[in-house]
């Protein structure tokens, strides 16, 4: 069987998009092509249980053997063996795409590929692996960016600035100063111009690490530091008044970057304001029409800042466009 096919029950476009990526992540340890249908045979089913007729097709066929279905569930379903929440929580996608893999694996070991690499130990010498990996396929495009560099962006104090120097493989350069307007009653130094950090990629190369300054009188200098990058995490401070609004500006002024390549987004200062929950970003950027995933980040956690990172590699190496998750040739 060279193709895997995949069936679809009433999801909107960015919900296929978001799990035509998620099935080319999973097909990285399977050679094969997937593709979304509407209707016709096919190897794996998904059932979104809010829709009434999907609900009913999937009642139907709930006792079949059926060798593979995914269930898009608002509700836990606690007898099945992983059910993917809707919307989607992609803070979460991570460990369900690893599940799935090894599931799909399992079951598919006549025609599966060679086994996958075995897992490294350390999740920074692996997410570094991948950028190298994604690094190299960029700069062998025509006319790609000579200077491999990712930006983080976001409002004042959300802490660019801390996620750099986090996980700098260099001591980080900064541009800090006191702060002396409005912002020094949010924190005492403010960058005015950037950060600069540094990851030494598995082959040697070097990405560059920017992080824009959080005040708005500095944005030019935000676009232009964003021209070629590989990617953007955005990370918003949870705990100003109106967060969304936050995430919508930053969306909007990196229009360019984010169409070309892929945005994280990183909500912090959670640990002081829970509220809005991460379920209102990921209904706000469903508005965007592209599966962003957003993650809960303490900038000042290695293991935080690596997993934003790690679903930035993600996004990039999927982010061919849409329904290009032919797998490997
Ligand atoms: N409690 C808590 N503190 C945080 C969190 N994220 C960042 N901080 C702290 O918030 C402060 C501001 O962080 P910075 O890294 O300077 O923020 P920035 O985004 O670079 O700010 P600007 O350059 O002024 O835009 C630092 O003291 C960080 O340690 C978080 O999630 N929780
Ligand atoms: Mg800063």
């Amino acid at each position: 069987m060279d193709q895997l096919n995949l069936s679809t029950e009433g999801m909107t476009d960015a919900e296929q998009m978001l799990l035509s990526m998620i099935f080319s992540f999973a097909s990285d340890q399977l050679t094969r092509t997937w593709t979304i249908q509407q209707g016709g045979p096919s190897d794996v089913v998904i059932y979104d249980l809010a829709n009434p007729r999907a609900r009913v097709a999937w009642e139907r066929h709930r006792q079949d053997a059926h060798p593979i279905s995914v269930v898009l569930s608002e509700d836990p379903i606690p007898d099945l063996p992983w059910v993917l929440q809707k919307p989607v929580r992609t803070q979460h996608l991570i460990p369900f795409l690893n599940g799935l893999s090894d599931w799909m694996a399992q079951h598919h070991t006549a025609t599966a590929a060679t086994a996958a690499a075995p897992p490294s130990a350390d999740p920074f010498d692996t997410l570094k692996q991948r950028l190298g990996a994604v690094a190299s396929s960029r700069l062998s495009q025509a006319g790609a960016l000579q200077d491999l560099k990712l930006i983080i962006s976001g409002s004042v104090a959300a802490g660019k600035s801390t996620a750099i120097r986090t996980i700098s493989d260099i001591p980080p350069i900064n541009t800090d100063v006191p702060a002396t307007d409005a912002v020094s009653f949010l924190k005492a130094r403010t960058t005015v111009a950037l950060d600069y950090g540094e990851l030494t990629l598995a082959d040697g190369k070097k990405l560059r690490l920017y992080g824009t300054p959080g005040q708005r009188r500095y944005d030019f200098m935000s676009k232009i530091l964003s021209r070629g990058a590989l990617g953007l995490v955005v990370l918003i401070d949870n705990r100003v008044d109106n967060p969304l609004a936050e995430l919508d500006y930053y969306a909007s002024m990196f229009t360019d970057l984010v169409n070309e390549s892929a945005m994280v987004v990183g909500v912090t200062h959670r640990d002081q304001a829970p509220e809005p929950g991460l379920d209102r970003y990921e209904r706000r950027l469903q508005t965007f029409h592209k599966p962003w995933p957003v993650f809960p980040v303490d900038p000042r956690k290695k293991a935080d800042v690596i997993a934003v990172f790690d679903a930035l590699v993600t996004m990039l190496e999927h982010s061919r466009g849409p329904y290009a998750v032919a797998g490997r040739p």
